[in-house]
């Protein structure tokens, strides 16, 4: 039986969990209370797309894509499992010691996993005393609710939003700066190109189609990320990645991939593969570079005209300051990529239209800020940035970055802040000389180092002493790196707070848990298309919340209610009121542009389309006249050399772009001896993070033994007797875990990947679930941040450097523990 077969057999029959018990007892009562009238299909959506949800005795039994989406992914099957599956929260529930002793409760034992059930009122009123407590203990250092992530989509409903302006109602708190996605990216490339690039419109494709003779697509594997989109996701994109694998069948358009490890758009396309060492590019690019010096291919007068700094890049590219000239053969030493081709990628580069396409995993590593800036040199020195199909862009993999954009407004959001003239219930500003804004990755460091300062981006950060956090929509024992080091730093917390839909690892390391309900059990909107903005979505209600589970906003109505700001929480308006208003707004902003209909004509329509978009070159008008449209550098100009970067006097990002050996680096680089493989933890092609690990039908179908898949290339696996199909063990000093072989050509010796968002499932030396709280505990299903480190990429950004990571790896020959990741909490009674 195939996949699809599979899972049309699941859907035919009632849901069972894969180990026979029935999760869906409640739901049954659910389905008799007269759901049925509202019965049919309906529209919603996700950041895996739209689609029409036919609901059947109350209960969701059917999901197609939208009509509009041509490309809808595959991860549609995984939807229905985000509703009904095993690890739903089904009531609030408080952490054992932390209901018996509170602040002073035994905080070693956090993520021991054992809960007692409590009332949504016992629940929201021992959460408001925390908070009371911290804030007139310590004041706003002591709180930290300001982390983020990807939580669902829907512009009323945006729960790390509804969390803030609750919290925020309460008192003040620590946030943070950037994020994990791109943190070092978007705080070089302001200096370099003059914005973040990363979140910017890019060319669109069909000037690439029609103007490109050479795509590179570096570190860069789109047509697996365009799956998913931070709004509902139109799959656009996948039209426009057709047309380009049809180009390259005829020769038209030659596609690069420079990457270590086959990517899924390398397959798809048929294009050509470049592998090339882990964590070098910057040795490649400049041994490219030299290259083109030597051969006098580089554009002077695009360089003369357009960019600042070259005259000091020189030296150090010749070796005139440093002694080491980085030609093709000092880099092909380090990269692993062979001198004759560096040589050609030089002329192939030069010699017809190049677009440079730069994924983000290459820069979620130590220097990551390297790669981005030496990328814009090439880019540079080629001389084609703001001519269609040529130049650099920075996010052509992500949700549907150049697909033309309609042109019209967007629907607002509810808002994340307090309101004009609303003052916080504890109305203090005193941060205690510790940063109120402080590195979106480091805030375990913080924890574990109160008062340290840390340089970030020109300025001093100095660490607050964190007590208490809240979590909303982000998971942060999936997002944050080095589990063990985490569990160290969470012993310091007073109390953790976590609302969520599923009973994620945050939520096992957690004092107070609160069930959030799920995208689906709840009524908003949405913008169709991030970037292309095609539309406005309705995401109808598919079925009541399940179990005791409430919106965000009803729970941050409730418990804004317990602090006297029940009305100002929600300006006195209901769910509907706001989506009314939200849509109205938008209408108000499009008037005389764009046609929309009234509000109850949108919602029984499910839709508004806005039409398609102009193609459009990114830095044209820089290109067309810099003088009049100057870059936001400091200059105006691209900056290959930067002043204020070299005024900074950081010895790991300096005034130009610098090849800085790491401190972990696989194929004879540091630590290798030891730990010889390099682990990467790209993002998943069967889920968006840790978000659908929870679908268990559909996790069934690509786990291996239950574990997540570990790839390993034939040989490594050989030389340690290894077959496919068995388990793995995946060690370093920092952690171990277990994970189920997957044997593949498409990994070269010395590689193996582990997605991330595999659902952290820790048991202790006994095999047993409660023993997951011990310093050192294997995971039991195979998350890769056991094993990765937490250190910022440099003093620049202090970004996430989660693939600067080495590992060793063994057939695991100990009794294999079950996965203690997706069956909840150990309910105790007191
Ligand atoms: N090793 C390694 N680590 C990485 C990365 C990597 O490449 N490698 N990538 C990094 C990157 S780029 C990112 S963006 C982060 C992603 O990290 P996160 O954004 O933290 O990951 P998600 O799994 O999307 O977490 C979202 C959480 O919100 C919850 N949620 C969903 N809907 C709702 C809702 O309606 N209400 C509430 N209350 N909760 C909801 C989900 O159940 C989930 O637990 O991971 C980072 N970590
Ligand atoms: N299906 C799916 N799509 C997603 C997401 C998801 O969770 N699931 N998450 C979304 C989010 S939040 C983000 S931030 C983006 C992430 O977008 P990216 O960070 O670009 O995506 P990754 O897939 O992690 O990595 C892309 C490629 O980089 C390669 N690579 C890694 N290290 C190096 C290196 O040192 N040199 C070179 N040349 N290549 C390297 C990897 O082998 C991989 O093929 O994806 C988005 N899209
Ligand atoms: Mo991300």
């Amino acid at each position: 039986m195939n996949r699809r077969d599979f899972l049309k057999g699941l859907a035919a029959t009632s849901y069972v969990t894969l180990s026979g018990a029935s999760v869906l007892a409640p739901l049954n009562a659910l389905a008799s209370t007269g759901a049925n009238a509202n019965d049919g299909w309906l529209t919603t959506g996700s950041h895996f797309g739209a689609f029409k949800m036919k609901r059947k005795n109350g209960v969701i039994d059917q999901v197609i894509p939208f009509d509009r989406d041509q490309y809808p992914t595959d991860m549609i099957n995984g939807i229905k499992g985000l509703v009904y599956n095993p690890s739903r929260v089904r009531y609030p529930m408080v952490r054992l010691d932390f209901l018996l002793n509170g602040h002073k409760s035994d905080t070693s034992q956090r993520g021991d996993f054992r809960f007692v059930r409590v009332t949504w009122d016992k629940a929201l009123s021992l959460f408001k005393d925390s908070l009371d407590e911290v804030q007139t203990k310590y004041g706003p250092s002591g709180l930290h609710a300001g982390q983020t992530g990807w939580r669902a989509t829907g512009q009323l409903h945006s729960c790390t939003s509804h969390m803030q302006r609750a919290v925020g109602m309460h008192g003040n708190f620590i946030k943070k700066i950037g994020d994990y996605s791109t943190g070092a990216g978007q705080t070089i490339m302001p200096y370099v190109l003059g914005s973040t690039e990363v979140y910017a419109q890019g060319t669109s494709w069909p000037l690439i189609l029609q103007e490109s003779n050479t795509i590179i697509l570096w570190s860069n594997d789109p047509y697996k990320n365009l799956q998913v989109g931070w709004n509902a996701e139109t799959h656009e994109s996948f039209a426009y990645l057709a047309q380009l694998k049809e180009k390259v069948k005829q020769g038209k358009i030659r596609v690069i991939s420079i990457d270590p490890v086959v990517t899924k758009t390398q397959k798809y396309l048929g294009c050509e593969q470049l592998y090339v060492n882990p964590q070098t590019d910057v040795a490649l690019m400049l041994g490219i570079a030299h290259e083109m010096v030597s051969q006098n291919l580089h554009d002077k007068s695009f360089i003369e005209g357009y960019s600042l700094g070259f005259d000091q890049f020189l030296p150090y590219l010749m070796g005139e300051s440093d002694g080491v000239p980085k030609t093709p053969e000092w880099a092909s030493k380090i990269c692993g990529v062979s001198q004759e081709i560096i040589r050609d990628l030089a002329k192939v580069m030069t010699a017809g239209r190049t677009q440079i396409m730069m994924g983000w995993c290459i820069q979620r590593q130590q220097h990551g800020e390297q790669p981005y800036w030496m990328a814009a040199v090439l880019a540079t020195m080629i001389g084609q940035i703001g001519l269609p199909g040529g130049g650099i862009s920075y996010g052509h993999h992500y949700s549907g970055i150049g697909v033309p954009s309609s042109g019209a407004a967007a629907p607002g959001a509810f808002p994340r802040n307090l309101d004009e003239g609303q003052k916080p219930l504890f109305d203090n500003n005193d941060f205690k000389g510790a940063s109120s804004t402080i590195p979106v990755a480091r805030w375990i460091d913080a924890i574990l180092e109160p008062g340290k300062t840390i340089e970030a981006n020109g300025s001093k950060v100095t660490y607050p002493d964190i007590k208490m956090m809240v979590f909303s929509g982000n998971n942060p024992w999936n997002h944050h790196q080095d589990r063990n080091r985490m569990k160290r730093a969470f012993h310091k917390l007073e109390c953790v707070v976590t609302i969520d839909t599923n009973w994620t690892a945050t939520c096992r390391f957690s004092d107070i848990v609160l069930p959030a309900c799920t995208t689906f059990e709840r009524n908003d909107l949405d913008v169709y298309g991030s970037y292309a903005n095609r539309g406005i979505l309705a995401m109808q209600k598919m079925v009541e919340p399940l179990y005791e589970s409430l919106s965000d906003f009803e729970i941050f109505t409730r418990f804004a209610t317990l602090m006297g700001k029940g009305e100002q929480y929600t300006r006195g308006m209901s769910e509907f009121d706001w989506l009314k208003k939200l849509y109205n707004d938008c209408k108000a902003d499009n008037d005389g542009n764009f046609a929309m209909p009234d509000f109850d004509t949108f919602w029984q329509q499910g839709y508004v389309h806005f039409g398609e978009g102009e193609p459009w070159t990114r830095h044209a008008d820089f290109r067309d006249d810099p003088e009049i449209n100057p870059l936001g550098t400091p200059s105006g100009l691209i900056e290959i050399f930067s002043r204020k970067i070299a005024q900074f006097n950081y010895d790991d990002c300096p005034g130009h772009p610098t090849w800085i050996e790491k401190t972990e680096r696989s194929h004879g680089g540091p630590g290798s001896d030891k730990h010889p493989i390099w682990l990467q933890s790209c993002h998943p092609d069967h889920r968006l993070h840790s978000q659908m690990c929870e679908s268990e039908q559909y996790r069934a179908t690509y786990t291996v033994q239950g574990r997540e898949p570990v790839f390993l290339n034939p040989l490594d696996a050989k030389q340690r007797g290894i077959k496919d199909g068995d388990i793995v063990r995946v060690f370093n000093d920092r952690g171990q875990l277990l994970a189920g072989a997957v044997v593949s050509n498409r990994f070269p010796q010395g590689i193996v990947r582990i997605q991330e968002g595999a659902w952290y499932g820790p048991v202790g030396k006994d095999g047993s679930k409660q023993g997951g709280n011990e310093i050192g505990a294997l995971c039991s299903y195979g998350d890769p941040n056991t094993l990765t480190q937490d250190i910022g990429t440099s003093k620049l950004a202090q970004a996430c450097s989660a693939y600067t990571c080495l590992v060793e790896f063994e057939r695991y020959q100990g009794k294999v523990p079950e996965v203690s990741s997706f069956s909840g909490p150990i309910e105790t009674l007191i």
